[in-house]
């Protein structure tokens, strides 16, 4: 017998008609629908779908009408008979048994007109159910659902697994009118395929809700089309809501824009003011052919209001009419990506100034200090303003990152995307899910109707988890952001990032299926002028490495976080703005068609005065040792606007206030001015002169160079000096120190403590960051410790061991994402259990002394200190050499009253947020 898939190569198929209309017909009274089930509530008596059981022989009655007026397909009698809407009529245990005697019914009534040369189908429909997944049911509370995506994909795998077990040919998920709901659906009807190995078509039929061609939802037709591009659909079309003639312009958009088969089963007509339909059979007929002859469809049908007599007219209407093709099957599938309307790619013409698909980067707890202090404060209405605001200021895609080690991630997660939803002018664009949790992420496009981008997959866990969490992307429908990250950790050479990007671009394309437009690589944006010699090439390679990606890798796209590279120079954001324009300029000639940026960013490549640009080309180009140097040097700052004077630059000069450093006068001053500015010129002599003042050798570590280190820190913390310059510093305090070493260990053999003391330094399990913790290394080691480096994803028993078997005297835990402190609490119980009580200080973007304070230092017996940065690690580590016990009461006691802080204003926050919700009720009580 020949399939579906073959007969609607030859010829346009038809559809069946109404079912409901023509129920009425037989006159059914409420005992035809409770016949057999006695527990069933009286409403019953309107659950049509019920009749499969009760009264078979009127179902199998219409469904021979249809295939005797000509029908090709039929459509089982299981519009509403999921567990959401059978709960009306306290139905749902008969689900299952509805679907395989409706698709049962059908079977046999196809299987009966079905000859060889003609064979008739059978379409299993499913309904939308009566609630809507990405709305609330409530105008007062915006992020609230009566329906989730899971409880629908329940509802929906147990429908269509019974569908299949009764035979249908195919699945028509129909008068689709949320996007969620039909995704819920189709990943059901997938899930449902996989766990029976049998492979049927997807039918997707849409109806639109408004004159503006919309779906009740929001979304246009393109944007509904790009939000079901992840799945291997079989036809999509439309029905209901409208008549022929009116549904006649979107179906043509559709039929451009559709990569698959394209259906149609219009109403006959706009229902009227009594409900009834106006057309005829002979009034459809034309307008049916109009559709036809257009050559828009694959297949032509009638929903509400047609009967047998409207079908019949349609098979000669068909007859000897070629079908459609597919659209546009020659030329290579674009990223499609939606809100509530359609992204595609800017086009990148050959000889024009590349664009830019820009990516706002805002609403990213992690990335804005506002932001997170508005999601903590459940500021939920000036949190949506920044989303809005970069959407007016050209955010083509919003990503939104909810990771803080103090907020519950998905909660917040959750209601940020159920609060978009509700926002048109912010909902119009798609969303960037950024999370390093991949519940957080699977958890936020279960509430997203449109195309998103998930914010990221990589190769650091491992080829398994890769591709599982691809697969679970594409059933979800997003594209993906693939960070080019390994086993090994994060790719930060050319090599690396070439060799890591083919690698995933093939696992991908090979054994996941994913469409490699679907794919957006992200070479790591990483920090230059540092004043690292091993970061000097991370801009230039990142570029480089894009221009390989985009040639060798076809299809894909490039992405990165801008704002990434410009962090060794946080507080001047001039600057910042300027590197960033330059970055972009080369890298968008090299291909780079994303970025994530700060949309209101005003600096551009062409308005950077000629010698800065030249300067900060310098840096990203990498074209000589001493760019960040000269860069740094030239410590720009913005062009004079007229009418304003110009902001004194902030230069590194020693200025009083440290009384107490100066101790050793005029000496000790000069020596900490050296290692302030990080010039070590004339520093031999300095130190000459300090051993005459100092008792001992260590005594000028322990004080002049200490106070210079902690002034540093201090500056560093006010912003006042960059990066760059402190890790300068620390490596004109290894040259003191150096110098002073010979002379310590002289005077140790006189009585001197001088062993070295050993640090032990890792970045934690399931993080693969480890810049900051290098930086830290080379400024403990530049200060005299010695540096047992474990490296990254380090789990915890193995920190423990080498710390016991290396006798360290203190460790330092890394980490940059959130997941990675859970993970330190877990490094701090395994040290506790293991009897340890050595230090441990704490460092790493997403970590904060609260977070110490509320979950680290609780369960460990031992000192746990936050470093604030890399200029801290050597002045705590200096305190807790020296007394750890001080510290550790210190800390106890600054603690406690962090913890004691915390739980007031959490408590104040929960009593003025349950206030606030107090008054918007009786807002809403007094308007009523
Ligand atoms: N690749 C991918 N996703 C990413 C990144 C990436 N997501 C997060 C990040 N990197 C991109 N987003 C930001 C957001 C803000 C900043 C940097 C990157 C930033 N913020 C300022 C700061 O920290 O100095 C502003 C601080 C404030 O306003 O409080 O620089 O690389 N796939």
């Amino acid at each position: 017998m020949k399939r579906l898939q073959d007969a609607i190569k030859e010829r346009i198929l038809v559809l069946d008609g109404a079912m409901g209309s023509l129920i009425q017909e037989y006159h059914l009274t409420d005992e035809d629908y409770l016949l057999s089930s006695p527990g069933l509530s009286l409403q019953a008596a309107n659950d049509t779908d019920l009749l499969c059981l009760t009264r078979p022989d009127v179902i199998t009655d219409i469904h021979e009408r249809y295939l005797k007026a000509g029908a090709d397909i039929i459509t089982t009698n299981t519009f509403n008979a999921q567990a959401i809407s059978q709960a009306d009529y306290h139905a749902e245990s008969l689900v299952a048994d509805i679907n395989r005697a409706g698709a049962r019914l059908a079977r046999q009534a196809a299987d009966r007109y079905s000859t060889p040369e003609r064979p008739r189908f059978v379409a299993g429909s499913v309904g939308p159910t009566n609630k809507a997944c990405s709305m609330s049911p409530d105008v007062a509370d915006p992020a609230r659902r009566d329906l989730t995506y899971d409880q629908l994909l329940d509802a929906y795998s147990v429908q269509m697994e019974a569908l299949m077990e009764g035979g249908v040919d195919a699945l028509l998920i129909e008068t689709i009118f949320d996007t969620l709901n039909a995704k819920a659906a189709i990943a059901a009807a997938l899930g449902v395929m996989e766990r029976t190995g049998r492979e049927l078509p997807v039918m997707l039929s849409v109806t639109i809700a408004d004159a503006a061609g919309r779906t009740l939802s929001g979304q246009t037709l393109e944007a509904f089309l790009a939000s079901v591009s992840s799945f291997p659909v079989f036809s999509v079309g439309l029905n209901c809501s409208f008549g022929a003639k009116q549904m006649l312009p979107y179906l043509r958009r559709l039929a451009a824009m559709a990569p698959c088969y394209v259906s149609a089963y219009p109403n006959a007509g706009l229902p009227n003011a009594l409900g009834l339909y106006d057309e005829t059979p002979q009034s459809m007929a034309p307008q049916i052919a109009q559709i036809v002859d257009e050559g828009l469809v694959n297949i032509i049908g009638g929903c509400c209001g047609t009967t047998p007599d409207f079908i019949a007219l349609y098979p000669p209407i068909v007859e000897g009419r070629p079908p459609r093709r597919p659209a546009a099957a020659s030329v290579a599938p674009s990223l499609l990506l939606s809100g509530l309307d359609l992204f595609t790619p800017l086009p990148q013409e050959p000889g024009q100034e590349p664009l830019l698909n820009t990516i706002g980067e805002r609403c990213n707890v992690a990335g804005s200090r506002k932001f997170l202090r508005l999601i903590n404060e459940h500021k939920y209405d000036e949190a949506l303003e920044i989303a809005r605001k970069q959407v007016n200021d050209g955010a083509r895609v919003i990503d939104i990152n909810m990771d803080d080690a103090l907020l519950d991630a998905q909660r917040e997660m959750v209601h940020f995307v159920n609060l978009i939803a509700a926002e048109p002018d912010i909902a119009r664009v798609p969303m960037m899910i950024d999370s390093s949790k991949w519940d957080v992420i699977t958890a936020a496009l279960k509430c997203a109707q449109g195309k998103c981008i998930v914010n990221s997959i990589s190769l650091k866990e491992g080829e398994a988890v890769f591709l599982q969490r691809a697969r679970e992307a594409k059933r979800l429908g997003a594209a993906i952001v693939v960070m080019l990250f390994d086993e090994e950790g994060q790719a930060t050479t050319y090599q690396r990032r070439i060799d890591i990007a083919a690698r995933a671009y093939r696992l991908l394309t090979t054994q996941a299926d994913f469409p490699p437009q679907d794919i957006i690589f992200d070479p790591n944006v990483l920090a230059v002028a540092t004043g690292m010699e091993e970061h000097n090439a991370y801009a230039a390679d990142f570029i480089e490495a894009t221009r390989w990606i985009r040639q060798n890798l076809p299809g894909c796209h490039v992405s990165g976080g801008i704002s990434n590279l410009s962090f060794a120079f946080r507080g001047n954001n001039y600057l910042r703005e300027a590197m960033h324009a330059v970055f972009l300029h080369h890298a968008c000639r090299a291909g780079l068609d994303f970025a994530i940026v700060n949309p209101a960013t005003k600096v551009t490549y062409d308005a950077i005065p000629d010698d800065l640009r030249q300067l900060i080309e310098d840096v990203i180009l990498n074209t000589r040792p001493d760019a960040a140097d000269r860069l740094i040097e030239a410590s720009p700052q913005p062009p004079p606007k007229e009418g304003e004077s110009k902001a004194a630059p902030v230069s590194p000069s020693l200025g009083g206030g440290k009384g107490e450093a100066l101790q050793g006068g005029g000496t000790g001053e000069a020596l900490q001015q050296a290692l302030i500015t990080g010039n070590p010129a004339g520093l031999e002599a300095l130190i000459a002169e300090a051993l005459k003042v100092y008792p001992r050798a260590v005594d000028i570590i322990e004080g002049p160079l200490m106070d210079a280190m902690n002034e540093v820190g201090q500056r560093f913390g006010r912003g006042e000096m960059f990066l760059p310059q402190v890790v300068k510093t620390a490596r004109t305090m290894k040259q003191a120190v150096g110098i002073l070493q010979p002379y310590i260990e002289q005077q140790a053999d006189s009585g001197g403590t001088t062993k070295k003391k050993k640090v032990l330094l890792a970045t934690v399990k399931g993080d693969v960051h480890d810049i900051g913790k290098n930086i830290v290394g080379v400024v403990m080691a530049c200060n005299g410790y010695e540096v047992i480096d474990m490296g990254v994803m380090v789990p915890a028993q193995q920190i423990v061991d080498k710390a016991i078997s290396e006798h360290v005297d203190m460790i330092g835990l890394s980490g940059l994402i959130t997941p990675s402190l859970e993970e330190m609490v877990n490094v701090a119980k395994a040290m506790e259990k293991a009897g340890l009580s050595i230090p441990i200080m704490i460092g790493g973007a997403t970590t904060s002394q609260l977070h110490v304070a509320l979950k680290i230092a609780p369960v460990y017996g031992g000192p746990v200190v936050w470093t604030k940065d890399a200029s801290q690690n050597p002045l705590v580590a200096q305190q807790l050499m020296a007394d750890a016990d001080q510290v550790h009461r210190q800390l106890d006691r600054e603690y406690e009253d962090l913890r004691q802080q915390y739980n007031q204003k959490e408590q104040q926050k929960m009593a003025s947020i349950e206030e606030a919700r107090r008054q918007r009720l009786n807002l809403f009580d007094s308007k009523e």
